[in-house]
C-alpha cells in the first residue's frame, strides 16, 4: 500500500512542485489550498502521468474551523496520513517595523505559524495512534537570519524553526519524525505575493542570478522523507549556489 503525503500549499510554487515529485515517486497524495480551480488542474495533470490516487481538498488555514472540517471530510481510505508537508506560507510587505502594515503582518503571523499549527493539531494525533508518520516544515534561511525590512515574516520562520525542534520533542516517544527543509532565495510566486502582485518588482529579485527552482525544494523533500526509518533529517538548508546566507547574494 502507497504511503499518502498531505501537502498544503499546492497550488503553486514549492508544494506543486512537491505533489507531482512525490504521485511520481509512489505517494498517494492530498493537495491542497484556497484556489481550487488550480487544485482541480493539478488532479487532473498527476492522474494522467502517474497511477497516484489523489484527493483535494480546498481550505484557507487561517481558518481553524476549515482546517478542522476538511480533515474530517477525508474520505475512510485518505485519513491515515503518513507525512505532512507544512508548506503553505506566504510573506507580505518588506518595509521597516516602523511603517509595518499591520493587515500584512497578521496576514504572515496567521498563515506560516497559526496555519502550521493548526493543520498539525488536527492530523498527529492520528499518527500517534498509529506510532508512525513525519511532518516536514518547510521554514526559510529567514528562520535562520534576519535581513533588513524582513522583521515579521523573518519572525514567522523563526517561529517555525522553533515549533519544529519542540514537535520533535513531543513526537519522540511515539515514534514520528519531524523535519525541516530551510531553503534560501526559491523563484515561485512567493516575491509577486510579497510584492502584492508587482511583477516587476518580483522579477527584479532573481534578476541576475540563477535562483532555486521550486523542483529543487520537492527533491530536498522526497530525499528528507525517503530515508531508511531509523535516520531522521532534522534540518536542512538549501540556498542556490549563487546565496551564501540571507544576506550575501552574488548577482552578475
Ligand atoms: P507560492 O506563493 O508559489 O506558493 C504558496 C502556497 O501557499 C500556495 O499554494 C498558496 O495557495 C498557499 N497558501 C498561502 N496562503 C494560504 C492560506 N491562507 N491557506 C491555504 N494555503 C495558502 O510560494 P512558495 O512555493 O515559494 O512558498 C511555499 C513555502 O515556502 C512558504 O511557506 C514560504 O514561506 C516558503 N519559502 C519560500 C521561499 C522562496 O524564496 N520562494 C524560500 C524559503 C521558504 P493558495 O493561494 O491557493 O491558498
Ligand atoms: C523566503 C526566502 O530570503 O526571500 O523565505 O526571505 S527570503
Amino acid at each position: 500500500m502507497k504511503k499518502i503525503a498531505f501537502i498544503s500549499g499546492a497550488t503553486a510554487g514549492i508544494g506543486e512542485a512537491t505533489a507531482k515529485l512525490l504521485a511520481q515517486n509512489d505517494f498517494d497524495i492530498i493537495i491542497t489550498g484556497r484556489r481550487e480551480p488550480r487544485l482541480v488542474e493539478l488532479k487532473k495533470e498527476i492522474e494522467k502521468i502517474t497511477d497516484a490516487r489523489v484527493q483535494i481538498l480546498c481550505f484557507d488555514v487561517r481558518s481553524k474551523e476549515e482546517v478542522f472540517n476538511a480533515i474530517s471530510s477525508l474520505p475512510n481510505d485518505f485519513k491515515n496520513i503518513d507525512i505532512l508537508i507544512n508548506n503553505a506560507g506566504l510573506a507580505s510587505g518588506l518595509g521597516a517595523i516602523q511603517n509595518g502594515d499591520i493587515d500584512d503582518w497578521e496576514k504572515m503571523i496567521d498563515t506560516n505559524i497559526k496555519g502550521l499549527l493548526y493543520l498539525t493539531r488536527a492530523l498527529t494525533p492520528q499518527m500517534i495512534a498509529r506510532k508512525s508518520g513525519h511532518i516536514v516544515n518547510i521554514g526559510s534561511i529567514a528562520g535562520k537570519e534576519v535581513y533588513p525590512n524582513g522583521n515579521v515574516y523573518c519572525a514567522t520562520k523563526h517561529a517555525v524553526d522553533a515549533l519544529t525542534k519542540g514537535m520533535r520533542i513531543d513526537m519522540l516517544p511515539h515514534g514520528i519524525k519531524v523535519s525541516q527543509v530551510a531553503p534560501g532565495l526559491v523563484e515561485t510566486e512567493f516575491s509577486v505575493v510579497r510584492f502584492h502582485g508587482d511583477k516587476q518588482k518580483a522579477d527584479d529579485v532573481y534578476k541576475g542570478l540563477t535562483p532555486l527552482y521550486a523542483e529543487d525544494i520537492a527533491d530536498a523533500v522526497l530525499y528528507v522523507i525517503s530515508r531508511p526509518s531509523h535516520v531522521c533529517v532534522n534540518d536542512m538548508i538549501v540556498t542556490p549556489t549563487a546565496q551564501a546566507n540571507a544576506t550575501n547574494v552574488i548577482k552578475i
